[in-house]
């Protein structure tokens, strides 16, 4: 059975490549998705892809890969530093987290510089684009073996 990766987004990153450019880059969440599907299929894995703007959309996604998947890759956007329900459910589910933020985080507002995931992730990539992505899925199929 193929192994398969969660890829969450949220609040707001479906407007990636659409508005503010200058802090966001040009690329879009088809993007990240396309870049993801492909670094993780040549590395055995499947995807699938979630989106949403609602925090418990988000939080019944991660529920249901508690059953089918081995990793996720979260951006939880604005809610990083705000939801404890996300951290929660990320914990729940007991996969191993790669938080990943387009942005430097740290070199933003102060705000921005507290995270609630990052406690419970395996590790975190910020400020790397959307190729952060493709180094979180890289990361957790070697660390999955
Ligand atoms: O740097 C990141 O990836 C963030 O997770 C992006 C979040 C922000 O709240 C975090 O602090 C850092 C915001 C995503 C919103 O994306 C937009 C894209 C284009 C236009 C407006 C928002």
């Amino acid at each position: 059975m193929t192994r398969k990766i969660l890829l969450v987004n949220g609040p707001n990153l479906n407007l990636l490549g659409v508005r503010e450019p200058g802090v966001y880059g040009t690329d879009t969440l088809d993007d990240i998705v396309d870049l993801v599907t492909e670094t993780a299929d040549g590395l055995g894995f499947g995807v699938r892809a979630a989106q949403s703007n609602h925090e418990g959309v988000l939080i019944d996604a991660i529920h249901a890969a508690r059953t089918d998947c081995d990793a996720i890759v979260i951006n939880p956007g604005a809610l990083t530093h705000t939801s404890i329900a996300l951290r929660d459910a990320l914990s729940g589910v007991a996969l191993p987290v790669a938080e990943v933020h387009l942005s430097n985080v740290h070199a933003r507002e102060e705000f921005r510089h507290h995270s609630y995931i990052s406690p419970i992730a395996e590790f975190v990539i910020a400020g790397a684009g959307i190729q952060g992505y493709e180094f979180a899925v890289r990361r957790l199929a070697h660390l999955l073996g």
